[in-house]
């Protein structure tokens, strides 16, 4: 038999199972069980002291996650009231299904050897294999690294189940774009990348997203394909994020405005003609920028081993990339550094107001954020640090201020980290009353402020890509 007679005689999608209840999977599991033809969705969550209290939670129609998510309430309460969607624990319930998808984060282990923790996916990979029965569809849809879905899935899933991949069950990747905030949105608009390890593995995937894509489409490759598209979208856009950083250092070397080189580049327009310019600013964080390079990365270095061509002793571009925006938190460092000196105070003693912790602008979301290592470079040269958030209540290690004028009370500077609303009306007059110095030193990590209206109060001004202005005469 062929796997696609064996799915012919299994017959059309219509029970699924979505593994991981958390930002990826919730969403997915509500909108398969909102498409008409399919009867049952069950989302599988461990019962753990840390996150068993989704189970009742989801049965009851509630979100356990934080944050807006338009329409997922509401979805989930009418897809539990039908009881078409259902939360258990019960990974046995596996064995009935038509398909089962994984959404289990695979974090990096720690930032030295940039090695991910797949033992949390592998764990769900293991639960599948022992309720796999023939003319089962699995997907993963964690970003893992190139080679995962064919490679160590693969053979987990067969070890465990006696089965053949793609001869009993279909196999594929259809990695998730979901960014918090819009999750219903972007699965059911992005277009959705699906590989199977075979053409009939993606058929039956493509069978299975379908139905849940309103604007979206479905554009099928294998799965490795796949898994380089979910890596290599985010590299390139890490890679752009590094492209005008750099620029911007460049830009403060010559002396020049890096706004107005970006602004005069991004006027050659035409046929076919782009330069896709992102911001300069104080650095990247998050979790998808900082690790799918080097999931990326890995991929090669295992798929393609010994089969690249590259220039000999040349570092990856996209990790020099990574490198680069990963230097930003230090250049703010030295930006303050010198700008302090400049306004004749010694970096020990100092007293920082760091606004913004988010690593995003107007989001709660801290993973990875660069204001951290920006943070601990002042700390270790004895600077005195005031950290004030509006969407950040607390950070183990570091505390955060609910109010910015406590942060800028004798702030002898103010460093803008991240790009929140909040912080495009500071005034000038205002700050410096607070900060009572003669001349604050006022830095500027997300281009948010106009340089002449402090340079006129009196304030070192410092700015990421400012050439033209970091080098100003202090007013008296
Ligand atoms: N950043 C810059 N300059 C820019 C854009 C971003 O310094 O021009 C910084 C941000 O301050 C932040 C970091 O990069 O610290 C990441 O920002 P992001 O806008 O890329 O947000 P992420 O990390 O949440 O990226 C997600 C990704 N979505 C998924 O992986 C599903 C990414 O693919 C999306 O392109 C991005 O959201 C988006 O466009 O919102």
């Amino acid at each position: 038999m062929t796997l696609e007679s064996v799915l012919k005689e299994k017959g059309p999608v219509k029970k699924i199972g979505v593994i991981g209840m958390g930002y990826v999977g919730i969403p997915a599991a509500a909108l398969f069980a909102d498409v008409p033809h399919y009867e049952c969705v069950y989302g599988f969550q461990r019962d753990s002291p840390s996150s068993g209290y989704k189970i009742a939670m989801l049965n009851r129609g509630e979100s356990p996650l934080k944050g807006i998510e338009p329409g997922l309430e509401e979805l989930l309460q009418k897809v539990t009231a039908s009881k078409k969607f259902i939360c258990t624990s019960d990974f046995s319930k596996i064995a009935e299904l038509d398909a089962v998808t994984l959404s289990i984060q695979t974090p990096f282990l720690n930032k030295e050897d940039l090695l991910p923790d797949f033992s949390a996916l592998m764990e769900g990979v293991k639960n599948v294999g022992h309720y796999l029965r023939p003319g089962m569809l699995v997907v993963l849809e964690s970003t893992i690294t190139p080679g995962t879905t064919i490679g160590i899935a693969c053979d987990l899933l067969e070890k465990v189940s006696g089965l053949k991949a793609g001869v009993d069950f279909a196999l594929a990747h259809a990695p998730e774009r979901v960014m918090v905030g819009r999750l219903l949105r972007n699965i059911r608009e992005h277009d959705r990348i699906v590989g199977g390890i075979d053409d009939a593995s993606t058929r039956r995937a493509t069978e299975l997203y379908t139905p849940v894509l309103t604007i979206g489409k479905v554009i099928p490759m294998s799965a490795t394909a796949a898994e380089v598209t979910k890596t290599a979208e985010n590299t390139f856009r890490d890679l752009q994020i590094a492209a005008i950083n750099e620029l911007a250092l460049y830009c403060e070397a010559m002396g020049i405005n890096v706004y107005d080189v970006r602004n005069g580049i991004d006027s050659l327009k035409g046929e076919g003609i782009t330069r896709a310019m992102l911001w300069p600013g104080a650095g990247v964080g998050g979790h998808c920028l900082t690790k799918d390079t080097y999931h990326l990365e890995r991929g090669v270095q295992q798929l393609g081993k010994g089969m690249l061509d590259y220039p000999v002793n040349e570092p990856s571009l996209y990790v020099l990339a990574r490198h680069i925006n990963d230097f930003m938190p230090t250049h703010m460092f030295r930006l303050t550094k010198d700008a302090l000196q400049r306004s004749g105070v010694p970096l020990k003693g100092a007293k920082v107001a760091l606004l913004g912790w988010a690593f995003l602008a107007n989001s709660d979301d801290t993973r990875n954020t660069p204001a951290e290592p920006y943070r601990d470079l002042l700390v270790c040269e004895g600077a005195i640090v005031s950290v004030h958030d509006p969407y950040v209540a607390e950070y183990p290690g570091v505390p955060i201020v609910p109010f910015v004028e406590e942060a800028l009370q004798d702030a002898d500077a103010i460093v803008i980290f991240t790009g929140h609303h909040q912080y495009h009306t500071l005034n000038p007059k205002v700050l410096r009353h607070l900060s009572g110095k003669k001349h604050p030193v006022i830095i500027d990590g997300r281009n948010m402020i106009d340089p002449d209206g402090y340079i006129r109060e009196g304030f070192v001004y410092k700015g990421i890509g400012r050439g033209d202005k970091n080098g100003h005469a202090i007013v008296e």
